[in-house]
């Protein structure tokens, strides 16, 4: 059996816990910090078979792929005057860790 931690960006997070609880995962979401941004994000804890792994990584993957958006900008050309601008960011993607589990139990 695997543990897999998943951290990911709020936004994605509903998105994917919901694809993974469709497909019968089991998922624990806890609301944590990225130490370099000191934004919040959302980490994920699934545990699963071996053999359920790749699937696993690929729902997650699915809904929180690394892309670009465009989103509005705003700057000041002069005093009191404002001007909306887009500009081109980098949301989404996960970061996942895969550990071995020597026990599971409930009780
Ligand atoms: P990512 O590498 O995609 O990481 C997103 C979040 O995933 C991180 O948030 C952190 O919460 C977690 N994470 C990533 N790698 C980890 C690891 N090896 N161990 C534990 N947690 C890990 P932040 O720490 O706020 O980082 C946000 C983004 O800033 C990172 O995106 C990366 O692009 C950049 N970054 C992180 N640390 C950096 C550093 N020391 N120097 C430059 N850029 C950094």
């Amino acid at each position: 059996m695997k543990l897999l931690i998943a951290i990911v960006s709020n936004d994605d997070s509903h998105a994917v816990v919901s694809a993974l609880t469709s497909a019968r995962y089991s998922v624990t979401k806890l609301a944590t910090t990225g130490g370099f941004l000191r934004a919040g994000n959302t980490t994920l804890l699934v545990g699963t078979e071996d053999e359920k792994v790749q699937e696993c990584i690929d729902i997650i993957g699915k809904d929180s792929c690394r892309r670009t958006e465009m989103v509005p900008a705003t700057a000041s050309f002069d005093v009191g005057r404002y001007t909306s601008y887009p500009v081109e960011v980098q949301v989404g993607g996960a970061t996942i860790f895969v550990l071995n589990v020597e026990q599971f139990v409930k009780l």
